[in-house]
């Protein structure tokens, strides 16, 4: 087969009416900005680029150097690419406004610019996560009120995971579909067309020393795989976490799993440990077109009605028969507390 490089898949989708010009010109800047974003991590301790900033994000994590770098490449790649009228990051507590010497275009652009950052001094796999809505028509000034759009009205969402290759996951709301990064010629190359999650998995993720935090219904339905061929699911499951939130949906997107971050105890108050708007949302929609499910437990992540830009919820996603058992679990839990 003739390898298909991303500038082509993009013309492709345009010509079948899937996305405007200006969406796969704002998708190509963000491709761009992520393979700097590869090359800054790719150095390591050699570029100086490990270890701490030394200054917190607007959720009080401590930054990593390369949260920092990560955010820059990709604020200053969007500024003058024309095709944002504001983008809103992880790393910043309001959305960043486009300079006034730059011209603007019609999309908002989200984005988490390095997921799994405490795992990149460990040389663990990282990504860049990103979501594109559409700005609404009267505003040339974008507030937060603007971002706060469900996941249902995506234009488009993707990820890049830096890992032993550097793969680009696309949807437009047409497939999912994968891009391996051919580092000889510097371009992305469509590597998987249609991916497909089978609906039945035997591999779930989940980070099991929260469990004594865990709902009941959690407790439960883990407890379950947990029990194994010796308990009511009758067959074995295996167990992955490698708390980099890319890399374990990566694997789910390549080969089927289950992937929670279930509310807890801890979290309760905070809603989730994930944030919606440039985590959840982005993965939900990624993992829906490639047949799978994505719930908060309760309902459908990309029907959330979002209340704040950095607004955190429980996730569930993956092989959509584990997906369903668990929020059934949830709901009925819910209905017997009537
Ligand atoms: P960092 O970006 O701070 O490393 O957090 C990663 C993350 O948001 C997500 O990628 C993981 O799935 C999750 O947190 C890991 O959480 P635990 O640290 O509780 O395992």
């Amino acid at each position: 087969m003739k390898p298909v490089s991303l500038i082509q898949f993009l013309i492709e989708e345009r010509r079948a009416g899937h996305i405007n010009t200006e969406l796969s010109l704002l998708i190509e800047v963000v491709a761009r900005a992520c393979k700097r974003i590869g090359v800054a991590t790719g150095k390591g301790a050699l570029g100086g680029v490990l270890g701490a900033a030394g200054t917190d994000n607007v959720q009080g994590e401590a930054q990593k150097k390369l949260d920092v770098i990560s955010n820059e490449i990709l604020l200053e790649a969007n500024a003058w690419g024309g095709h944002l009228a504001a983008c809103a990051s992880e790393e910043m507590e309001d959305p960043q406004p486009i300079p006034d010497m730059y011209p603007k275009g019609q999309h908002l652009l989200l984005f988490d610019p390095l997921d799994g950052s405490s795992n990149i001094d460990v040389n663990i796999s990282v990504g860049t996560i990103f979501s594109v809505l559409r700005c609404p028509d009267d505003v040339t000034e974008p507030k937060a009120e603007h971002f706060l759009q469900p996941g249902t009205t995506q234009l488009a969402a993707g990820y890049v995971v830096y890992g032993p290759s550097t793969l680009l996951v696309l949807t437009f709301g047409h497939g999912t579909h994968e891009f391996t990064l051919d580092r000889e010629i510097g371009s992305f190359t469509l590597s998987r067309r249609d991916i497909r999650i089978p609906e039945q998995t035997g591999e779930f993720a989940i980070n099991m020393s929260n469990q004594r935090h865990w709902e009941a219904p959690m407790q439960r339905y883990i407890g379950e795989l947990l029990a194994g061929n010796d308990g009511p699911r009758g067959r074995d499951f295996n167990m992955r976490w490698v708390a980099s939130m890319v890399a374990d949906v990566h694997r789910i997107v390549t080969r089927g799993g289950v992937f929670f971050y279930p509310l807890d105890a801890k979290i309760k108050s905070k809603g989730g440990k994930l944030r919606l708007m440039y985590e959840a949302n982005p993965m939900a929609f990624i993992v829906e077109q490639a047949g799978g499910a994505a719930t908060t437990g309760r309902e459908r992540i990309m029907e959330v009605q979002p209340t704040g830009l950095h607004q955190r919820v429980p996730v569930f996603l993956g092989s959509s028969q584990e997906v369903e058992q668990a929020t059934r679990y949830h709901r009925e839990a819910d209905n017997a507390q009537g």
